[in-house]
């Protein structure tokens, strides 16, 4: 997790070693005329390729060499799974998450630190709860967790590749707004625009990017699939790249609302212990597209 706090400070990030969707996620991609899932609050990602990572000069080392990658058509959650989401899969389960199982949690509170009791229940400690949180992202949850959940919901967590090429959805620019992102488009660190939290907000708070995902830039960090290998881009295999090799980190992506605007590139890769579970840690899950 200290890894995690020095990638706050964004010049010194050298590797970031550091449901179920809403009713307004849901009227946005009508609006938007995309494909929705019979299972609501998914949306069709069709095949493609893309310039994964960095080109040269830009971006950390990590993110190059830029290269191709294709990825077969997916579904994809349009939002970070919810704590009412996470709620369902708790209640018909009875799983526990490595946070409780630990009995502490990461918290950012103007410094990183690991608070007793914190878990997904009570995000920040045992004096606070998610009663008024059900539309926001569940954190706390580790990648084990999050894993856990998309195999309850007949998903899985997307692979990294499978994450930039949705958050890209064609864009080749820092941010899939563009060059610049603003607290008009996503929710990070500070306050501005159409974004008063100081934490998570309510998924679908933001427009969508041009694929009809909420929240692919900020509010919290999207574990992925794989392992975490800093050198992966340089032997990754063309079609639909997953760095199985066991690692110490699993990569999670996209920054999250106590961040700078650097973590929320579409490039930007982020890691950490598959059983770490922070305030600003969340996920959403994909779905292959065959899948009955
Ligand atoms: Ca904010």
């Amino acid at each position: 997790m200290a890894l995690e706090q020095k990638a706050r400070v964004p010049l010194t990030a050298l590797i970031l070693i550091t449901l179920f969707s809403v009713l307004s996620c849901q009227r946005v991609m009508v609006g938007k005329q995309v494909h929705v899932s019979p299972d609501e609050g998914m949306v069709y990602i069709p095949a493609g390729t893309f310039l994964m990572g960095s080109p040269d000069g830009q971006g950390e080392d990590n993110e190059r060499p830029q290269h191709k990658v294709s990825v077969s058509g997916f579904w994809m959650d349009t939002c970070e799974v919810i704590n009412r989401g996470f709620k369902e899969f708790v209640d018909a389960t009875g799983y526990v998450t490595d946070a409780e199982k630990r009995g502490k949690g990461w918290i950012w509170d103007d410094e990183w630190k690991e608070m007793p009791g914190a878990d997904w229940r009570h995000p920040k400690g045992p004096s606070t709860s998610i009663e008024a949180l059900m539309d926001h992202p569940v954190v706390q949850v580790s990648w084990n967790d999050a894993n856990a959940y998309c195999n309850w919901a007949g998903k899985r967590l997307p692979t990294e590749a499978e994450w930039e090429y949705a958050c890209r959805c064609g864009t080749e620019t820092h941010y899939s707004t563009g060059d610049t992102i603003t607290h008009d488009d996503a929710n990070y660190f500070g306050t501005g625009g159409i974004d008063p939290w100081e934490g998570t907000s309510p998924v679908g708070s933001f427009p969508a990017n041009p694929c009809g995902l909420h929240d692919i830039h900020g509010n919290v960090w999207e574990w992925c699939q794989d392992y975490y290998d800093d050198t992966f881009y340089a032997k990754s295999v063309e079609l639909n790249p997953v760095n199985e090799v066991s690692a110490l980190y699993r990569i999670m992506r996209g920054g999250a609302w106590d961040y700078c605007p650097l973590g929320m590139r579409s490039a930007y890769r982020g890691a950490d212990f598959p059983f770490s579970a922070s305030d600003a840690r969340g996920f959403r899950c994909v779905r292959p597209a065959d899948f009955q």
